[in-house]
């Protein structure tokens, strides 16, 4: 496995950085870079290094981190840089091709977590945090400032791209109530369901809607202030803000050992601890939500995201107790499911082979199991972790796996992309990394 994971991601590396996967996502992604640098880290430690630098090569004069870095043309992928059109906005990079919106905030806890592997071993490291540091300072900033209207300490994303969890049903209210009166078809366009099974990616109607605000913010001329008045997608989201959470803690404890003054950063980090405990859980339910600001109303749609605030460490015991009831509940139907579902078993959108719908992802598992540690749910933690090994040695590394067993019609193989990057790096990070976070 552990020469699999390497070899997958010597296929997936390109020049200076490393592609999710050669069948569907052909650029540089923002998430999947800092978890993929996670594996770099054992099997090419310089090149951790490297990919966390090429990411950064396309960060905003403003501190946005795009969610893709174009950095070679490529015609396999649906939306491309003509699509985005961000070349004419002034703060994007001159030098390359980037998207116009985020993904969730993993740098600091990646920088913080590569401190435990070879990488931070390399002479090059104390120059790499040293150069690194203000630039993730300044994408957190750009969150702070220009997400966050009210300024509430919980930030927005304004496209269900911006979750990392796209497809997830919690956005269907969201999507459904967008106007595409005006907007164009896509279907024609897409390239993804030319290369896996349609079934297990989103539909059409879905597309036209993402694309529909992606030629609303290229209008727009990726104007934030703009965008929040006019664009009917704006939302709280629940892993967004708890990795933010959980980033600014990394911040805070490596600003610490540069010897920085890391005042901003803890009074951004006591308002959004509080604002996810205040804002999105929901008592009633046991669960965290995200909430739609457009409509002023949590998205009550059980998903996984829901479980991101005990990685955070902001939920306070009880809620964690209620919490934790809900996942051996609500994302399995029998013991003998694996954890863990995207979206609950329970929710009528649940979907076992569909993209964000109900399928476990490695990157939603390491990030529970951590969470789990950190609340002392060690036997929860252990089998999150075992589910996670035995979905990629009995199926390679693919993007996403059904969690049923295959008595209850659990799919043979697995699904999505094959030979993703994200699983490979966090293979080899589950394996050879014991130490906390
Ligand atoms: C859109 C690259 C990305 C991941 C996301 C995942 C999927 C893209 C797509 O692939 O999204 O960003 O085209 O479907 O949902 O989490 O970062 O692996």
């Amino acid at each position: 496995m552990h020469a699999l994971a390497s070899s997958t991601l010597e296929n997936n590396w390109r020049d200076g950085y490393t592609i999710p996967s050669a069948r569907l996502y052909p650029f540089q992604w923002n998430w999947d870079s800092g978890f993929i640098a996670l594996g770099l880290a054992w099997s090419h430690p310089p090149r951790a290094l490297e990919e966390v630098r090429s990411m950064f090569r396309g960060q905003w004069g403003n501190g946005l981190l795009p969610h893709i870095n174009f950095h070679q043309p490529n015609p396999n992928y649906f939306p491309g840089p003509d699509v985005w059109r961000t070349a004419a906005v002034p703060a994007a990079p001159q030098d390359l091709a980037t998207s116009g919106i985020t993904q969730p905030p993993v740098f600091a806890f990646v920088l913080e977590r590569l401190l435990t592997t070879p990488a931070a071993e390399l002479p090059a490291w104390a120059d790499f945090l040293a150069e690194l540091y203000p630039k993730i300072l300044a994408f957190h900033r750009y969150l702070y400032t220009c997400r966050d209207p009210h300024g509430e300490g919980l930030v927005y994303i304004q496209h269900n791209w911006e979750s990392g969890t796209d497809n997830s049903p919690a956005w269907d209210a969201v999507l459904d109530a967008i106007d595409v009166t005006h907007a164009r078809e896509v279907a024609h366009l897409r390239r993804d369901i030319r290369n896996v099974d349609a079934a297990h990616r989103p539909t059409n109607e879905n597309y036209r809607r993402y694309i529909a605000l992606v030629d609303l913010f290229a209008r727009l001329g990726y104007d934030d202030a703009a965008i929040a008045r006019e664009s009917p997608f704006l939302v709280q989201d629940v892993l967004f803000n708890s990795l933010l959470a959980r980033s600014n803690q990394s911040l805070i404890t490596l600003g610490r050992r540069l010897g920085l003054d890391t005042a901003e950063v803890e009074a951004w980090q006591a308002k959004t601890v509080a604002a996810i405990n205040h804002k999105l859980w929901d008592e009633e339910a046991g669960h965290y939500f995200s909430y739609d600001l457009r409509a002023g109303r949590l998205l009550r749609v059980r998903t996984s995201s829901g479980f991101a605030p005990l990685f955070a460490g902001v939920c306070l015991p009880a809620q964690a107790d209620r919490l934790l009831g809900g996942l051996t509940t609500h994302f399995m139907r029998s013991d003998a499911w694996s954890l863990c579902a995207s979206t609950a078993a329970t929710v009528p959108a649940f979907d076992p082979v569909k993209y964000w719908r109900g399928p476990a992802w490695i990157n939603m598992n390491w990030l529970l199991h951590h969470g789990l540690a950190r609340y002392g749910r060690t036997e929860l933690a252990a089998r999150i972790k075992a589910n996670s090994l035995h979905f990629m040695a009995a199926h390679g590394y693919f993007e996403y796996f059904d969690p049923r067993p295959p008595a209850e019609g659990g799919a043979a193989h697995g699904l999505g992309a094959d030979a993703f990057s994200w699983s490979a790096a966090l293979y080899l990070d589950f394996t050879l990394n014991p130490a906390p976070l």
